[in-house]
């Protein structure tokens, strides 16, 4: 499974904007399969450790807060270069340096607030795959 999977959250902005069709529907359309796929929501617990490395920056409470705030979309998705292709079609962390027709760029609506994860490596994808999912729970 490593190498060809990343894990995305379809984040609360984004999900109370009513985004999520929109959102699966991009990533389909750009060849990624759905291994996994739920809509649920992280305790302030869970978001302190899903971003646990970067407890040290200054946005930290901010987005731990922010990520418990709403119901998320988890997901597993699998594609030849998951995680790069993904951070490609998601763009640039402030969605006003995101390239145009990227997720980021069509939903997000600040650098904080914005609209979808990205796994930044295959390791931390399936960190952050089992993290959220359970064997059985991924296809
Ligand atoms: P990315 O999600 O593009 O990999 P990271 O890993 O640098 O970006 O940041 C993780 C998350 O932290 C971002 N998705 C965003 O929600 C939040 N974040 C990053 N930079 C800032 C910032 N300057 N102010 C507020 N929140 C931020």
């Amino acid at each position: 499974m490593s190498g060809n999977i990343t894990f995305t959250m379809i984040k609360p902005d984004a999900v109370a904007d009513g985004h999520i069709g929109a959102i699966l529907g991009k990533i389909s359309e750009a060849g990624f399969k759905v291994k996994a796929l739920k809509l649920t929501q992280l305790t302030n617990e869970d978001a302190k450790k899903f971003y646990e490395v970067h407890a040290e920056r200054p946005f930290y409470g901010e987005l731990v807060e922010f990520m418990s705030s709403g119901p998320i979309v988890a997901a597993v998705l699998e594609k030849d270069n998951a995680v790069n292709d993904f951070r490609t079609l998601i763009g640039a962390t402030n969605p006003a340096d995101a390239a145009e027709g990227t997720i980021r760029k069509m939903f997000a609506r600040s650098v904080g607030e914005n609209a979808v994860h990205g796994s930044d490596s295959d390791e931390n994808a399936l960190i952050e795959a089992q993290f959220h999912f359970s064997g059985r729970e991924i296809f």
